[in-house]
């Protein structure tokens, strides 16, 4: 007989009310959105935006979170940039989605406002050693930068009290078949966050996928009357025309903008303790999140003729909290809101 354990329901009450964040991006149309929303949240100090490469360049994002910062209405932000590339392979990009400026191919004037000098990597450090157990850290690209701080000084995990994470799925890749796009970028760097110890929230593409932006969402935002409310409205305009291009009348999944809301009010999902690990040695899985709900926590057979254990652990101990389902009506009510109050 299977020995089943049973999931843990996580309320919203095990949230610690951190409000500091560090948000660390790869902006991106959805980046975008989820910025503004930060930017527009009152409730959040914004310690830094950070920048890594993934959907499109560090180059091209830097600009692109400038660009938000300001349109958002808190242009003394520090923005700092960090990895250029993925930790080991070479950085596949996402033009094909949002367009060749990460914009969706909106023109956005040049920012005025200049990044810091600091690179990200040691901007992350910084802030997290200055306020040891108060700045969470919410990533919406591949987590290069965090790997790579965590690489630097181990025991900044310890000192981390969250990290929400826009990534990984439970119920398939949109970049491969196993993969979603933060984890086939960056497969390494996703390994080091998920055996860092640090407590973790990943809002994937089993929930992302079904809070879907509509003509109506669009609407709303183009007729909200604020610098960031229009500036989302462009946004959205050219994903829903992007959309008919592409034949599709359902909409687009609002990835990082959700994974900022869940932060903000984590009742908007239900949430579920599992182990999950990150294949990276997979020729066509690399980047996937495989998730253990049950003890013992068995890996692949060993080769013929080597010697080795096919059991990782006897128990299960959970290191992440999934989001398993959302109130897309309730996270649309906080992004259009946010957006749109003046
Ligand atoms: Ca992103």
């Amino acid at each position: 007989m299977r020995f089943l354990f049973s999931l843990f329901l996580v309320s919203a009450m095990a949230f610690s009310q951190t409000r500091e964040i560090i948000i660390d991006t790869d902006p991106g149309v959805d980046d975008a959105f989820a910025l503004l929303l930060a930017l527009r949240s009152p409730e959040l100090e914004i310690l830094a935006v950070t920048v890594v490469a993934g959907n499109v360049p560090s180059s091209v994002g830097l600009p692109n979170a400038l660009r938000m910062v300001e349109i958002g209405g808190r242009p003394q932000t520090p923005v700092a940039v960090g990895a250029a590339q993925p930790l080991t392979r070479r950085a596949v990009h996402a033009y094909y989605a949002h367009g060749s400026n990460g914009l969706g191919d909106v023109p956005f004037p040049e920012p005025s406002i200049k990044p810091v000098s600091e690179n990200a990597v040691e901007l992350i450090r910084r802030l997290v050693r200055e306020k040891p157990g108060k700045v969470s850290i919410v990533t919406l690209g591949p987590l290069t930068n965090i790997a790579l701080a965590l690489r630097a000084d181990p025991d900044l995990a310890r000192m981390i009290p969250r990290v929400v994470m826009m990534g990984g799925s439970l119920s398939g890749g949109n970049t491969t078949p196993s993969a979603e796009f933060n984890f086939y970028f960056d497969p390494e760097a996703a390994h080091v966050i998920f055996h860092s110890g640090i407590p973790l929230v990943m809002v994937g593409l089993d929930v992302t996928q079904k809070a879907r932006l509509q003509e109506e969402h669009v609407r709303a935002m183009e007729n909200g009357g604020t610098p960031a409310s229009e500036a989302a409205g462009k946004l959205g305009r050219s994903w829903m025309n992007r959309a008919k291009a592409m034949g599709r009348t359902d909409g687009f999944g609002m990835h990082d903008p959700l994974a900022m809301a869940v932060f903000m009010d984590p009742s908007i999902v239900t949430l579920k303790k599992y182990y999950v690990d990150i294949e990276t040695t997979g020729e066509l899985t690399a980047g996937e999140t495989v998730a253990w709900q049950s003890a013992p926590v068995r890996i692949s057979a060993p080769p013929d003729g080597v010697t080795q254990s096919e059991v990782r652990a006897q128990k299960l101990e959970p290191n992440v909290e999934v989001a398993v389902a959302v109130d897309s009506p309730k996270f649309f009510q906080l992004l259009l809101g946010r957006l749109t109050s003046k």
